[in-house]
């Protein structure tokens, strides 16, 4: 009985660990500017993102795609000299909403990938 109690709490354990170590090594946006989800009100020359865990220089990918599906950023992704932060340059963006499609792996080698959006208001 008792053995089967610490067999329990040992493989409880061990789950526990797995599941924390993989949430802690992959690498997650914490940060974006523009935010998601934002109206800003007058174009950004660039987009930023900040992760959560470091970064590979290599395999990053960062798209700002208009309404049409054409990319707005200019040349590659820029990786900030902290290890985790990502950026582009924008070509001068008209008012609309842009979805911002970002791919990176993990020092971990973990691929992650993810989309959200920000819009340009009207008029300045
Ligand atoms: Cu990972």
């Amino acid at each position: 009985m008792r053995a089967a109690r610490l067999g329990w709490l040992g493989i409880t354990l061990i789950g526990l660990l797995a599941g924390a170590g993989g949430v802690l090594a992959h690498s997650f946006p914490r940060e974006e500017t523009p935010a998601a989800g934002a109206t800003v009100s007058s174009a950004p020359p660039e987009v930023v993102i900040k992760f959560d865990a470091p970064i590979e220089k290599v395999f990053a990918q960062l798209e700002v795609l208009d309404s049409s599906g054409n990319n707005d950023a200019v040349g590659q992704p820029i990786h900030g000299p902290d290890g985790s932060t990502l950026s582009a340059k924008l070509a001068p963006l008209k008012p609309g909403t842009y979805t911002v499609k970002w791919a990176v792996v993990g020092a971990d080698t973990h691929r992650t990938q993810g989309s959200y959006t920000f819009t340009v208001a009207n008029g300045d």
